[in-house]
């Protein structure tokens, strides 16, 4: 473990082009909370800093959809986004946000130093160009199918589905997202970060140096990069929204949002360092601070590659100490949309279940996405509340206050004498913050906050074999000690909660009227108590409250009408006109299915026979995952019988059921209002 004390934690800027959600929090800024509260309560100087990404092409899309501007786009989400931070606990020591003057300076600044070191490579080259918009198509201006893994709807900075990152001219079919036109090539000058000359120290810095150290998922995604080799990457676009290219010739220029958002960082602790008479330059510049990235796994190569490989070419800055980055966080199965609307949205949550922030930190952090996706589901958030929260937590605080006030009138009592057993306790308590926090320096957060709550285990497990309630009429003294050793474990919790639970802890310390402020190492540094003898705590206040079925009942049906209406949004346009010659030659029957079987290693398929009322004939349908045979057999439907005959996995198949979907996309079949004879025409 290092032994350095001077820590710069920053967080991902989040775009300004939608409000935050529980990915978001769950991803990056709950774990590099802890971490920041953890060290500061440490006593480290530490730092959080994070702030607003307002440059981007997602952003100018945004503002055109929404018939803005980008400025008044941006200062709506930022404006959003940092009260829902506040809401939720997440200290920065500073939020900045990037379309600041002092950003664009500081961003501007760093370019041109890197222009006048000669570590740019200027170049003209054929780019994607809208004719219709007069523009050139950067980023998320164009999308096509991705060259690696054949999804069609890739963007041109990165194909979502295999995360491989990408440059327009790389995709097949690019069309602009735009004006849905096929874009042309033009000429354009830009300037790229030659990162095949930064090829070799990257490699040995990350996959040597700090190959025991960051997290597997991200040694991956460097190695993989670095065996694909690095090519020169454009730090410029063509676009009006944005940091302008501070030199000559660049008219109509700005710096590429990943060049000038990592750059956000330094401006947004030289931001915190004007407010609060702080000097920035040892946390970027003394080679004693730790840096520590913390972002999600989509950001890894602009964090362990191009950032760094701009730190390093400037030449004044220290390099990131670690970047743990966590996998994406899904919700109920799917993953998580802001264009769908699937999402839980910070903002709303706290409408719905105000007070309780607190509940959903411990989810989120419970649940992390560290290694792997993990699924969001609200049985489980409530289960994790009733059973953990309330049942663990709670209840053994509750129990404790409210015993202490019965017994003592809430007098910490002088504890007659310690057994064997009680020792024992008050030295398990001393190993907590040690063991939580080598967890808490490896990343590993979900494991930390589980220690956190065997210590409430702990106490839970004491008070059930030494049953000071029933104690208190044959063996009185016997209590005193009990509660004595209670109160202490409470204190305990009150302390090191801070980092998980941050208004759970400050509810803590409240109830138990602690008036010095301890830290965490004063937790296994104690001689006797926490909290004397005599010191007099408050009155019981519930910390956590059982969350009952109908609640969480309301947020699935909520998600389930999201479901609906993305599904009835999905209408198709009408197909051009038919005449009745047409359509007259469709010939469309009334039948009856008889026999419905599963088609071997066919997922989909079933194979039916079907009673035309002129003949049996075969007919495979793609229903098999919504329907079981017998769901079906002896079902009257409509049937279009003179379809030319194909085969599908083997079968020939004659015919085509009629049929539509629900709102939940099942298939439904159209069928006669009632039963009638097999075989009449359509008419
Ligand atoms: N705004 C991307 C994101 O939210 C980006 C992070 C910038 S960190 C310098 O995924
Ligand atoms: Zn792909």
């Amino acid at each position: 473990m290092s032994h350095k004390k001077r820590f710069l934690i920053t967080a991902a800027l989040p775009y300004t082009n939608g409000p935050v959600h529980i990915g978001h929090l769950a991803g990056v800024y709950i774990p590099a909370d802890i971490y920041a509260r953890y060290q500061k309560l440490k006593g480290h100087d530490a730092i959080y800093i994070c702030g607003s990404d307002e440059h981007g092409v997602p952003i100018t899309i945004r503002a055109k959809k929404e018939g803005k501007s980008p400025q008044e786009v941006v200062d709506k989400y930022h404006g959003l986004i940092k009260k829902s931070f506040e809401d939720f606990g997440i200290k920065f020591d500073n939020y900045s946000r990037t379309s600041l003057p002092l950003h664009h300076k500081t961003a501007s600044d760093f370019f041109k130093k890197l222009y006048e070191k000669g570590e740019f490579i200027e170049k003209e080259s054929e780019q994607l160009y809208d004719e219709q918009a007069k523009q050139f198509l950067a980023d998320r201006f164009v999308k096509g199918t991705c060259p690696k893994c054949g999804y069609d709807e890739a963007y041109g900075d990165q194909c979502e589905k295999c995360g491989t990152s990408l440059s327009p001219t790389e995709l097949i079919n690019p069309i602009s997202t735009l004006t849905g036109t096929k874009p042309v090539m033009k000429k354009t000058k830009h300037w790229y970060l030659p990162l095949d000359k930064h090829q070799e120290w990257l490699r040995k810095w990350i996959l040597e140096d700090h190959k025991h150290d960051w997290k597997p998922n991200v040694l991956g995604q460097v190695k993989s990069w670095l065996d694909d080799g690095l090519r020169p990457r454009a730090v410029t676009r063509d676009l009006d929204w944005g940091v302008p290219v501070p030199v000559e010739g660049a008219e109509g220029k700005v710096l590429y949002v990943w060049f000038d958002a990592p750059i956000g960082y330094i401006s947004s602790t030289k931001e915190w360092a004007e407010k609060t008479g702080k000097d920035w330059e040892p946390y970027w510049k003394n080679p004693d601070t730790k840096l520590i990235h913390f972002i999600g796994k989509d950001n890894i190569v602009f964090h362990t590659i191009i950032f760094p490989a701009m730190l390093k070419a400037h030449g004044d800055y220290i390099l990131p100490d670690n970047v743990p980055a966590n996998e994406f966080l899904n919700l109920e199965g799917d993953k998580i949309s802001t264009s769908r609307n699937w999402a839980v949205w910070l903002h709303e949550y706290l409408e719905e279940f105000p007070g309780k922030q607190d509940v959903l930190r411990y989810v989120l952090t419970a649940n992390a996405p560290e290694t792997k996706d993990n699924d969001f589901t609200w049985k489980d958030f409530q289960a994790r509340n009733n059973n953990e929260l309330v049942g663990n937590l709670g209840n053994f605080v509750n129990r404790v206050v409210v015993l202490t006030n019965k017994y003592y009138d809430g007098k910490i009592p002088e504890p007659a004498e310690l057994t064997e057993k009680d020792l024992k306790i008050l030295e398990a308590v001393k190993a907590y913050p040690d063991r939580i926090g080598t967890l808490i320096e490896k990343f590993k957060f979900r494991e930390a906050l589980n220690e956190f709550m065997n210590l409430a285990r702990m106490g839970n497990k004491y008070l059930a074999d030494e049953e000071p309630w029933k104690k208190i009429k044959t063996d009185p003294n016997r209590v005193k000690s009990i509660m004595f050793v209670a109160n202490q474990i409470t204190t305990a919790l009150a302390v090191l909660s801070e980092i998980f639970l941050p208004f759970t802890s400050e509810k803590l310390r409240k109830i138990l009227r602690m008036r010095s402020p301890l830290k965490w190492d004063d937790i296994k540094n104690f001689d006797s108590y926490l909290l004397p003898p005599g010191h007099r705590i408050g009155k019981p206040e519930l910390l956590f409250e059982k969350i009952d079925d109908e609640i969480i009942q309301k947020q699935k049906d909520k998600l389930l009408q999201t479901k609906r209406d993305n599904k009835s949004a999905e209408v198709a346009p009408a197909k051009e006109m038919i005449s009745i010659d047409d359509f007259s030659k469709l010939d469309i029957r009334p039948a009856t299915i008889l026999e419905a079987e599963k088609i071997p290693k066919a997922k989909k398929l079933l194979k039916l026979t079907v009673d035309t009322g002129m003949d049996k004939r075969t007919v495979v349908a793609g229903i098999a995952e919504h329907y079981k045979p017998e769901d079906i057999v002896g079902k009257q439907v409509m049937m279009i019988i003179n379809l030319k005959p194909v085969k599908l996995r083997g079968v020939l198949s004659e015919g085509m059921l009629l049929m539509t979907e629900d709102q939940m996309g099942k298939p439904v079949f159209l069928r006669p209002e009632k039963e009638v004879p097999n075989g009449k025409m359509t008419k």
